[in-house]
């Protein structure tokens, strides 16, 4: 499960947080293919509660399941087949948001004080009641019998048993040790596995028994072998939040696939803002000093997630930290770690904010993103589309570029760190202060070669900066304050 079923030069997931499905078929075609990209992660595709607050409808609902029909603010079960189909045959893949842990918050109901639904299920999430028409489930297939309130914050600590039995923020928790639950979750993945879905991302991995996941995974169909080949496994990556000192723990999970190593993200964050070196950095995996951080095939990489770039006094760089932000998320694709995510994001300035809408006269449905000339998204359609800024296009186009090649020829200062991808890139780094000149072993073939972090190799000619390698391998390097340089085989002028 932890293959990530994507061709083999495209290692670069996308995570297209909230977008509609038509506009990924479309993004699929017109841009992820030609940038690397092997996968997209999906917002939810099931029905939902829908909530007005604020004149806004909050991107939470998407994680308060009422039925996993596929009807949602995404788009219907029709454009999510569709989809899949035109993403596929573009060679990438659809990693489904995956919602097995809970349903709606107790107290939600249909028709009651604004709640709603996504699709045709009533339910009614009342106490006791806890009933879903559209599985269906009842309070039977819950875990009130063995735990009937919320997870406390001292059991994340020191209670495994409540952190899986009881609820979630008051999220009306499945019984996954169910047979009737565990083939009515493997009877919804299933139907996305017939449509063609590469895999998944399990929500609130934690919260479930790792041998109930188990139960589930196993019980699922191969990949389509018309796709996928013959005997291939649906990838898997379970929302596992360990970063010590948890009753739960990332290791027990992976026997199901990756996990989400959220202690990555933040110590190459700390690293890009200058609170700590790069060198600690370079040591990553089962080795390394940090805790949680797992072998490279356990591993799912990312910098920052849908979750904690909203935090207050968040532990990560976001979107919003502009070129620093840019440095982490090029260093994770071109260091070897994990299987890096990108975020891809709206802006807001509210945590509960839903994505761009056409408003309440329409029902708040999803206004999807336009685009420039430079193929960046354009900021007055709200979203933010961090996978098209051109350093991070340009890094996952490395990353494609670099697949399969061993680091090599490594330099670390402090704020600074250069290595080569050995005979197919080279990469440096400047997070401190002033420039930073040096001359470096490429292990590249003699040549010119464009930087694509500073421009692109155009029609043959390089708008970036123009960096010469000699026939010793050996090139001079100037790497302006928080910036970059990246120059691979494919961008040789
Ligand atoms: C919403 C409202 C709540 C309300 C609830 C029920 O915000 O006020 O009580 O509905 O009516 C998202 C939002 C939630 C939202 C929920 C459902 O974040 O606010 O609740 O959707 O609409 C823990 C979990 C981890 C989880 C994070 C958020 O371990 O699995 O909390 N992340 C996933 C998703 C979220 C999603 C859910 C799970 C639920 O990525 O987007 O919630 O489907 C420490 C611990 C972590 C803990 C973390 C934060 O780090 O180690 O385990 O993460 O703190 O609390
Ligand atoms: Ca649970």
């Amino acid at each position: 499960y932890d293959k990530t079923q994507t061709l083999v030069n495209r290692q670069t997931l996308v995570h297209l947080f909230e977008w509609k499905w038509t506009d990924i078929a479309n993004e699929c075609e017109s841009f992820l293919q030609h940038f690397g990209y092997g996968a997209v992660q999906v917002s939810p595709p099931n029905e939902h509660i829908t909530v007005v607050q604020n004149n806004d409808m909050p991107w939470w609902i998407r994680y308060q399941p009422v039925s996993y029909q596929l009807s949602s603010r995404s788009g219907s079960s029709q454009e999510f087949a569709d989809m899949v189909n035109r993403c596929n045959n573009v060679g990438v893949r659809i990693i489904v948001d995956i919602v097995l842990n809970h349903m709606v918050g107790v107290g939600q109901k249909s028709g009651q004080n604004g709640v709603g639904s996504s699709g045709p299920s009533s339910f009614d999430g009342t106490d006791n009641i806890e009933s879903f028409p559209g599985v269906p489930y009842g309070s039977g297939d819950t875990n009130d019998a063995r735990c009937h309130h919320d997870i406390d914050g001292s059991d994340y600590q020191n209670n495994a048993n409540n952190v899986r039995e009881c609820r979630l923020v008051g999220l009306l928790d499945l019984n996954q040790g169910s047979s009737y639950v565990q083939g009515k979750m493997v009877d919804y993945l299933n139907s996305l596995i017939d449509m063609g879905v590469a895999g998944f991302r399990a929500d609130a991995a934690k919260h479930m028994w790792p041998n109930d996941l188990k139960a589930i995974f196993d019980a699922t169909k191969n990949l389509r072998s018309d796709i996928f080949g013959q005997n291939q496994r649906a990838f898997i990556v379970q929302e596992v939040i360990d970063q010590g000192g948890e009753a739960t723990h990332w290791d027990e999970y992976i026997l199901n696939g990756r996990y989400t190593n959220f202690n990555y993200g933040a110590a190459v964050s700390r690293a890009a803002k200058g609170q700590s070196n790069w060198n600690g950095l370079t040591t990553l995996g089962p080795g390394y000093g940090g805790y949680g951080n797992g072998d490279d095939h356990d591993v799912l990489a990312f910098i920052d997630n849908h979750d904690n770039q909203r935090d207050d006094n968040t532990a990560v760089v976001t979107y919003k930290d502009g070129d620093r932000y840019k440095l982490a998320v090029a260093y994770m694709l071109a260091w070897t770690y994990g299987y890096p995510r990108v975020m891809s994001s709206y802006s807001f300035t509210d945590h509960n904010q839903g994505p761009p809408n056409n408003g309440a006269g329409n029902g708040f449905s999803t206004r999807g993103p336009s685009f420039n000339g430079d193929q960046t998204c354009n900021p007055n359609s709200g979203w933010v589309c961090e996978h098209r800024w051109p350093e991070i296009r340009a890094m996952a186009l490395f990353r494609s570029a670099c697949q399969g090649a061993a680091v090599s020829d490594l330099m670390t200062d402090n704020q600074r760190i250069a290595f080569a991808r050995e005979f197919k890139g080279y990469f440096a780094l400047n997070s401190g202060s002033g420039n930073w000149q040096f001359s470096g072993q490429t292990t590249l073939a003699a040549g010119t070669y464009c930087d694509v972090y500073s421009g692109a190799l155009n029609g043959g000619s390089c708008t970036g900066a123009s960096i010469t390698v000699g026939s010793d391998g050996r090139a001079s390097f100037n790497v302006p304050q928080s910036r970059a340089i990246a120059i691979h085989v494919n961008s040789r002028i």
